[in-house]
């Protein structure tokens, strides 16, 4: 068990499940049994499991050597696809993880402006850096306290931590100590929280007031909710981005990147000291790039957009609370819209756990927790869509 998400204690079974292999929109488990699969690695499979292409360029890849520790073509490739895709990214640097990306997007920052305050919100997540792991203490803004044990009251006290959706707290917790407001501009770990109109555009003129830099975690939302992502959907354009996932097509990649003369701080030729063995790995970088070359096709996103509407009506038909931004949504057991955290756990998780188990047992395997995504692939047809809905409907009586 590697990662926490993956138990599914929380919604009542025992055992997690174990993956034997992928194909397409499937997942095949240890015991032979087939899934539709919505989890789909957390977001990075756009092109669903075992994409030929994908494994094609990584197997050729690693036929030239898995890793050379110095610079390659293929990543100065990758970084002109990614600067292409993404409109705020001027310049980017590569590395192994989302949170990799994120820990060294916030002491970037953090350097650029010379200040140490961050402003997070509850509910979104950011990997486990420790400054990141910091939840809201009482009141709106307020000094992040640890998330968890393991991370010192000092490293969360310049953390400040807002409720999603509230301009308000951010306005009233902003002024001049802040160096960065760190966002996922459509929250993809309380479940999926669209922001609210103004809210992305409210944040960007805060920093712009207050001299701060404005960071769009795009970990999820990046090449999903548009190729540009969040920020070209909804035109908003931040300083910093941090990217993982897609990127990578289910190999490890992170990476941040925004403006020039910001990301030009990192050394070696500024002083800001960031640095990955790995980083910028050929396999990865194989992987991203016969993802990244795909997506120029004004029909991927209009097929995502008319599968995700799919999705979404025949859930809706079956009686679900659904909220989506393109191709991440998900179901929450509760009536009315869902604007924050508190929302969220408002949801009716006994009723998830018992949906999550009868959807297992149909062939339809969704995340094991009310917070997190179903992350629709280009790999997930009609049929696939179809089915899951009637499992839905079947499971919810
Ligand atoms: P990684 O370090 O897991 O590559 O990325 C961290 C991260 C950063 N930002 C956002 C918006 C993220 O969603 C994530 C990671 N997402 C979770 C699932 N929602 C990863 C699953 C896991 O931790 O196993």
């Amino acid at each position: 068990m590697n990662s926490p998400v993956r138990a599914m204690k929380s919604v009542g079974l025992e055992a997690p499940l174990f993956a034997a292999s992928g194909e397409g929109a499937y997942l095949v488990d240890a015991d032979g049994r087939r899934y539709v699969d919505w989890v789909m690695s957390w977001g990075p499979l756009l092109f669903g499991h075992a994409d030929p292409e994908t494994v094609e360029a990584v197997v050729a890849a690693a036929r030239r050597g898995t890793s050379f520790g110095a610079s390659t073509e293929a990543e100065v490739e990758l970084a002109e696809k990614i600067a292409d895709a993404v409109p705020s990214i001027e310049s980017v640097r590569l590395v192994s993880s989302g949170t990799e990306a994120a820990m060294s997007a916030i002491r970037l920052a953090r350097a650029a402006t010379g200040r140490d305050r961050i402003l997070k919100f509850t509910g979104c997540y950011h990997g486990h850096a420790d400054a990141l792991l910091a939840e809201a203490g009482s009141g709106l803004a307020t000094l992040g306290i640890p998330s968890t044990p393991g991370v010192s009251s000092a490293v969360t006290a310049d953390t400040l931590v807002a409720p999603y959706n509230d301009l308000a707290a951010v306005e009233a917790g902003a002024d001049e100590s802040l160096a960065a407001v760190l966002v996922e501009p459509v929250a993809g770990n309380m479940g999926v929280v669209p922001p609210e109109p103004g809210f992305l555009e409210g944040l960007r003129a805060v920093c712009d007031r207050v001299g701060a830099l404005l960071v769009f975690d795009e970990v999820i939302t990046g090449f999903r909710v548009a190729r540009g992502g969040a920020q070209e959907r909804f035109a908003v354009l931040p300083d910093l981005t941090i990217l993982g996932k897609i990127l990578g097509g289910g190999l490890p990649v992170g990476a941040f990147g925004g403006r020039r003369d910001v990301m030009e701080r990192l050394a070696p030729a500024g002083d800001v000291y960031q640095a990955g063995t790995l980083s910028g790995n050929p396999l990865a970088t194989a992987a991203g790039l016969s993802v990244l070359r795909r997506l120029r096709d004004p029909a991927v996103y209009a097929e995502l957009e008319r599968r995700g509407a799919r999705l979404e009506a025949g859930l809706r038909e079956a009686g679900a609370t659904v909220q989506r931004v393109g191709a991440m949504l998900t179901v929450f057991q509760r009536e009315g819209a869902v604007r924050n955290l508190v929302d969220a756990r408002a949801s009716d998780t006994d009723r998830y756990a018992a949906v999550f188990r009868a959807l297992l047992e149909r062939g339809v395997y969704v995340a094991p927790s009310q917070y997190e995504a179903m992350f629709l692939s280009l790999a997930h047809g009609d049929e696939e869509i179809d089915r899951t809905v009637e499992a839905f409907a079947a499971a919810s009586t």
